[in-house]
Order: C-alpha cells, then sequence, then structure tokens
C-alpha cells in the first residue's frame, strides 16, 4: 500500500476509481446476461428477434457498438498510462529550483547527512520561543511551567542554565554565528527535552544512528545519493546500500562507482520523526544500519498539519504518527 498524500497514493485511487466503474459495468452485463438468458427461459423476441441462445449472432449484429467495445477500453487504457507517466515525472523530474539540497553518503554501516546548505529551525506548539538578540539569547516559555533547565551550544562550547521563577530568562552569550552549528535546548525537571531550536550550517554532517536526518517540512527535498568506502576519495567506491523510509514508500539505492552518485526526491508534508532502514544487504552489520529522519518547521514557520499536534522531539523519541510524504 502506497503512502498516504503521495503521488502513488493519489494514482491508486484514480486506478481504484476506474476499476471499481468498469467492474460493475461488466459483471452488471455478465450477471444480466446470465439471468435472462438461462436455460428453460425464452427471451423476449419482438426487440432481440436475432437472438439464439448459444450461437454468436453473425448475421445481424452491431458495427458501432462493437467498435465501441475496442475504442472505449483502448481509450481509457491510454489515458490510464497517462497518468501513470505522469507520477513518474513528479517522482523523478520534479521542480528543483527552490529545492533543499542535501547529501546522503553510505558507509558500512551508517548513514550520513552532509547539509550543503544552511537550515534553522524551532519547534512549534511547545509554548516556548527562543529568540537571539544582542550577544544574548532569550528563552521564553509563558506558556510552559514545566521548563526547568536550558541548554545552549555554540560550536563546540555547551553552556547549561537552570531556571528560577523568571518566566525569561537571558543568557549572556555570544551571538551565534551562522557558519557554526549552535542550538538551543529546553528540558523539564525530569531532564525531558521539551522544545528545540537549531542552527545548522553549511558543511555539517549528521550520523545515524545517534543522530536523525534533519529536512524542513513543505520543501522539496533534494537529495544527492552516494556510496562511501573507507578513506574515500571521490569515487564512491562502497558497496550497495538503499535508503528507504517505509512509512513514506519511499526507496532508493546508492550504487557504488556512479560518480554523481544517484537522486532522491520528496517532500515532507508533517513533522515527526520516522524510521530510515537499509534496504539492499551491506555486509555483516547491515542489520543495524537504521536511523531516523525527523521533519522540523523552519524557524518562524509552522508544518501543515491536520492533527494540531505537534509531535517532532529528541532523536529517540518514536512518534512515527501520520506517516505522510
Ligand atoms: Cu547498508
Amino acid at each position: 500500500m502506497p503512502a498516504e498524500d503521495t503521488v502513488f497514493w493519489i494514482l491508486y485511487d484514480k486506478y481504484m476509481f476506474w476499476s471499481i466503474l468498469v467492474g460493475i459495468f461488466t459483471f452488471g452485463w455478465l450477471f444480466t446476461a446470465i439471468l435472462r438468458y438461462r436455460d428453460g427461459v425464452e427471451p423476449d423476441t419482438t426487440e432481440l428477434d436475432h437472438i439464439e441462445v448459444g450461437a454468436f449472432p453473425v448475421d445481424r449484429h452491431n458495427t458501432a457498438l462493437e467498435a465501441a467495445f475496442y475504442v472505449l477500453p483502448t481509450i481509457l487504457v491510454v489515458w490510464l498510462t497517462i497518468l501513470a507517466l505522469g507520477s513518474n515525472t513528479a517522482v523523478w523530474d520534479p521542480d528543483t529550483e527552490d529545492s533543499f539540497e542535501i547529501n546522503i553518503n553510505a558507509y558500512q554501516w551508517y548513514f550520513e547527512f552532509e547539509y550543503t546548505e544552511p537550515l534553522t529551525w524551532e519547534d512549534t506548539g511547545t509554548g516556548i520561543n527562543v529568540q537571539w538578540g544582542n550577544g544574548a539569547v532569550q528563552v521564553d516559555w509563558e506558556d510552559n511551567p514545566n521548563v526547568a533547565s536550558f541548554e545552549v551550544k555554540i560550536g563546540s562550547d555547551t553552556v547549561e542554565y537552570e531556571i528560577n521563577e523568571n518566566s525569561t530568562e537571558m543568557a549572556p552569550i555570544a551571538t551565534y554565528d551562522p557558519g557554526q552549528y549552535a542550538h538551543v535546548k529546553v528540558f523539564d525537571s525530569e531532564g525531558e527535552l521539551l522544545h528545540t531550536w537549531m542552527h545548522i550550517q553549511r558543511g555539517k554532517t549528521f550520523n545515524t544512528p545517534s543522530e536523525p536526518m534533519i529536512v524542513p517540512c513543505d520543501e522539496l527535498v533534494d537529495a544527492t545519493m552516494k556510496s562511501k568506502g573507507p578513506g574515500d576519495d571521490d569515487r564512491n567506491v562502497g558497496v550497495q546500500h538503499a535508503f528507504w523510509v517505509p512509512e513514506w514508500g519511499m526507496k532508493e539505492d546508492f550504487v557504488p562507482g556512479l560518480e554523481a552518485g544517484t537522486t532522491l526526491y520528496f517532500m515532507p508534508d508533517d513533522s515527526g520523526t520516522y524510521p530510515i532502514r537499509c534496504a539492499e544487504y551491506c555486509g555483516l552489520q547491515h542489520s543495524v544500519m537504521t536511523g531516523q529522519v525527523q521533519v522540523v518547521a523552519r524557524e518562524g514557520t509552522t508544518c501543515d498539519f491536520d492533527s494540531g499536534v505537534k509531535k517532532s522531539g529528541s532523536g529517540s523519541s518514536n512518534s512515527y504518527g501520520g506517516g505522510e510524504m
């Protein structure tokens, strides 16, 4: 069954609609004929005097009707073929003008996500807001009483702040540099992650299984996929792997030796965290080659999602609801 909302899902619906229509017509006609011309029942021959039970009506027939039996199904099949090819175009040749580009590299036995363009994102719907300004980061949490501490990371420096009763807290720390990785993570008293603000700089890499692939929602993701070997140069001479997100019905191979790599396009439209699997046997530890893709909202935006419940969370969360692509 294809994942909801994909071009294949829509195609499945269209094929199903026409199959049912043709099925009703065909079987309706079949059963009408079975009942009407069954043994022992003389058909009403006043209008069908040429019908002889068990014999093909060769003497008198309706040429236009017989031609229609061929022409109409042919038109239907040609049209369904064009629909199917259109879905291929949507998957393999989309308009990539405003796409989010990322590299996915496969090693034995993990995936590496390499950011070729920066991404700044923040959780929404948590009642917490992170703002940067004038050499300080400010965390507002008026709508969330559970906030107990937050952690600010810029580059390789991490600072932690305990929070008392104030509803806002200024952390006197230099404004983040867009060329460096930065995050602000807000926790409750149990150490549970409540809210994340993150800036991923160009050139940053995340590796599975401990780090997820983070992509923005409602944007076409244009992923270039290469198979890497140990101490790899540009020849991409790893082994075969396949990047698979089962809930999205999405899979693409890594092909060793293919210098330009392979390409995968997808547009996530719901926030959340979804499992990744390697779907091509790639050696002894193939079974542990897993990961997660996390769909987030760019800072200052929200994802279009139906339930109203934001599901993005820490990399270890298992909120796999509404797996749509
Ligand atoms: Cu693999």
